[in-house]
């Protein structure tokens, strides 16, 4: 809190300084050889200009707009009004066991709630995820409701959601694919006029039996196209069981490519990399959680690995873990990543939900990593 109100106080001092530069007679600094009238008398310098005057002298000067823009950012941070409850979103047609909530996203003025224990018709546990959508004031309403049109009994379409823009993604990892059982898949759909339709059904090139493609789902817009990453987290590496594996795919018009898949380059049987998935527009950074990763000195402490887009493939960047981290934290079970604007740091958060700490077992806690955007990265 000291921090903000010290950065905000920056802010104001920064623009009224700002604006004192702008009012000052352009000969102040010649100092005393300038004396050939009444001597100068800075403090008064800044109000010497006011109105219309000092809006014009500002805009010879060229500092009128980002003058405007350090009060508008000053005065918004002032506020810092806290939350309040305004909504709960239900479903009326829901039932026992249907795991409403088992996973949320929200873009803008649409909210996805998955539901992937929701029994569709006769098909127990096919999925749903439902949309609501903001309306006058705070107040939110059931929009629709999306299920996959060839969904099956155990599919778990909601197990995982991503929003944004017109697009949403909902994750089916059970969804049998062909004769692969519970190879699984990810749908997505497209807004348009104020409902969304199924626009197509993502499955992996590669897929096999077991993968759970669709565990996880996140989409952001990096600076090339709209980016999807989906984690399968039951890949089988060659030989390695359950490595996990994610795939990404960039829209071309209205077909989604498929990337070559994002493996870690020091995976293990039994990683289950891809349970986690993150994505930041701006840097084209993509974060994948492999909560089961064995370090060289605890099994199942976990890791979380970096991607960046280069040269329009993927490539590992680097390997994240816990310096204090122990046996079984499960590092890299939630990951999410920000933009950090005022140091100009991309910040990548890591959740360890079974750390132990002070001698209280599975206690949990998040980490948070940043590091320095420099050049293209
Ligand atoms: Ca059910
Ligand atoms: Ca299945
Ligand atoms: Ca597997
Ligand atoms: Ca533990």
């Amino acid at each position: 809190m000291k921090r903000k109100i010290y950065r905000v106080i920056s802010k104001i001092a920064l623009a009224i300084i700002i604006a004192s530069l702008a009012v000052m007679p352009p000969r102040l600094n010649a100092g005393f050889s300038a004396s050939a009238g009444a001597p100068n008398r800075p403090s008064e310098a800044p109000s010497s200009l006011q109105g219309d005057d000092a809006i014009r002298n500002l805009k010879e000067r060229g500092l009128y707009d980002s003058l405007r823009e350090a009060v508008a950012i000053a005065g918004f941070k002032t506020d810092d009004p806290p939350f309040i409850l305004r909504d709960k979103l239900i479903a009326d047609d829901g039932m026992a066991n249907d795991s409403i909530g088992r996973s949320v996203a929200i873009y803008r003025d649409t909210a996805l709630v998955g539901a992937p224990s929701d029994d569709i018709g006769a098909n127990t546990d096919q999925g749903s995820a439902y949309v609501f959508v903001r309306g006058d004031g705070t107040s939110w309403s059931l929009r629709q409701k999306l299920t996959a049109s060839d969904g099956a009994a155990y599919d778990q379409f909601g197990s995982s959601v991503a929003i944004y823009l017109d697009f949403a993604i909902v994750g089916a990892p059970n969804d049998d694919v062909g004769a692969k059982f519970d190879q699984g898949s990810a749908y997505v759909f497209e807004r348009g006029g104020g409902s969304w339709t199924p626009q197509t059904k993502l499955t992996a090139s590669d897929g096999a039996a077991g993968d759970k493609f669709g565990y996880s789902v996140a989409i952001d817009t990096s600076a090339y196209t709209d980016t999807l990453v989906v984690g399968a987290p039951y890949d089988d590496n060659s030989s390695n069981t359950n490595q996990g594996s994610a795939y990404v795919f960039e829209r071309g018009g209205n077909s989604w490519v498929e990337k070559p898949k994002l493996i870690a380059s020091d995976g293990a049987a039994g990683d289950y990399f891809g349970l986690s998935v993150a994505i930041d527009k701006y840097t084209n950074t993509v974060a994948v959680g492999a909560p089961y990763y064995d370090t060289d000195f605890n099994p199942q402490q976990g890791s979380v690995f970096i991607f960046a887009r280069s040269g329009g493939s993927w490539i590992e960047r680097q390997l994240l873990t816990a310096g204090d981290g122990a046996n079984g934290d499960n590092f890299g079970a939630s990951v999410a990543i920000s933009l950090l604007p005022g140091i100009n740091q991309l910040a990548v958060m890591v959740a360890a939900p079974n750390d132990d700490m002070r001698a209280i077992s599975n206690l949990g806690s998040a980490y948070i990593f940043s590091a320095d955007i420099v050049g293209n990265f």
